[in-house]
């Protein structure tokens, strides 16, 4: 056998073991390359009488095509093979439902949907949204808002203290309101104030309809002509905007909280015939929603405002109880649970943004 069958020999025989595009490039290079095996060879006929170089010539020519040849077939079998693994890892039933992508599968819970749709609401009748700490003194959240020391008020919210700092000063308590807020507010900006205040409130209470934390919605309006004229159109066009409803029908009871004179209870007309639902607008019974007053005078001496030149009204409600109203849930405690089939029956999805004219829970 010649020199040259021996090399096809040899070249073949690691062109067909290759088994990998890499392999293949090796030997291609070892054979072909600059230094190559076949390359060499073909440098050897530059010195080679002419007729010498008629039989050599065709030889290492032939032989550099065909190994050539082969190299480009191992290729493209190699190629093939590869294809076909890909093909058979990736193979995908498409009998299969289609899987939700996070942003589809996640909920709003319906504490933030609720507090959304109010802040949209009074954010188009120009007010601000505002917020403060969870954490307040004595001061913010009893004696600014006209609790005297040791009234039975104070008793009445069952607050949460901390323990004593051992600094002499009454201890840190969880507000038991979000009306804290509104002092802070009033001694850092001057009217005309237009806020609401949504945010966590403490009290020490747990059964089916009260929880130790729970959600409250504030507002607050000051400026030097604010009155009980405006506080009632204020609260009908967010009750109409709420409930989704084109009129409801208010019935205003007088009550009292410290913070306010006079302080006014609201209940709106529903009607309850239907079994597990309540229709709002209409009907003969009345619903109470929300608490609300004129703010006190000694309650803006505290915000550092002159009573003689600013008044000003004020309403609280529980987020969660109009959440529950709205949107026919039964269960408080349901609410903190993190149960995620709970969320997914009521929760909210979350690119649907609640807005007065995209409409706020469609
Ligand atoms: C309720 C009743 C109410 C207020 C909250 C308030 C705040 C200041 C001054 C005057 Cl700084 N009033 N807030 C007024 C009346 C009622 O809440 O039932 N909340 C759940």
């Amino acid at each position: 056998m010649s020199e040259l069958d021996t090399l096809e020999k040899t070249l073949m025989a690691e062109i067909a073991s290759a088994g990998d595009e890499a392999a293949i490039e090796a030997v291609r290079v070892s054979a072909l390359g600059k230094k190559g095996s076949i390359s060499e060879r073909l440098k050897t006929l530059g010195a080679m009488s002419p007729e010498e170089r008629q039989t050599a010539g065709p030889a290492i020519n032939g032989l550099k095509n065909r190994v050539t040849e082969a190299l480009t077939a191992r290729r493209a079998e190699l190629r093939d093979v590869a294809i076909q693994a890909r093909l058979a890892a990736e193979r995908l039933d498409v009998t299969l439902p289609v899987r939700q992508a996070p942003a589809e599968r996640g909920r709003i819970h319906p504490i933030s949907q609720v507090t959304d749709e109010i802040a949209a609401i009074f954010g188009d009748l120009g007010f601000s949204i505002a917020e403060g700490p969870d954490i307040e003194t004595d001061h913010y959240n009893f004696t600014a808002l006209n609790f005297p020391e040791g009234h039975p008020a104070r008793e009445m919210h069952d607050t949460f203290f901390f323990n004593p700092k051992g600094d002499g000063l009454p201890p840190r308590l969880l507000r038991t309101h979000t009306s804290p807020v509104q002092i802070r507010t009033m001694e850092a900006q001057k009217p005309p104030i237009r806020i609401v205040i949504p945010g966590k409130t403490y009290r020490q209470d747990s059964d089916a309809t009260h929880s130790p934390m729970f959600h409250q919605l504030e507002g607050l309006v000051i400026d030097r002509t604010a009155n009980v004229a405006n506080m009632k159109w204020v609260l009908s066009e967010f009750c109409k905007a709420f409930f989704e409803v084109p009129n409801v029908n208010m019935r205003f009871r007088p009550s009292f909280f410290p913070f306010t004179g006079p302080g006014l209870e609201v209940d709106i007309q529903c009607d309850r015939s239907r079994p597990g639902e309540v229709r709002f607008g209409e009907g003969s019974d009345w619903m109470e929603i929300l608490g609300c007053g004129m703010v006190h005078p000694n309650v803006l001496r505290f915000g550092g405002l002159d009573p003689d030149e600013y008044q000003g009204f004020a309403w609280g409600m529980g987020i969660d109880r109009i959440a529950m109203l709205k949107y026919g849930m039964p269960d408080l405690r349901a609410f903190f649970d993190a149960d995620v089939r709970w969320l997914s029956h009521y929760g909210f999805r979350p690119l649907d943004l609640p807005t007065l004219f995209g409409g706020l829970s469609s």
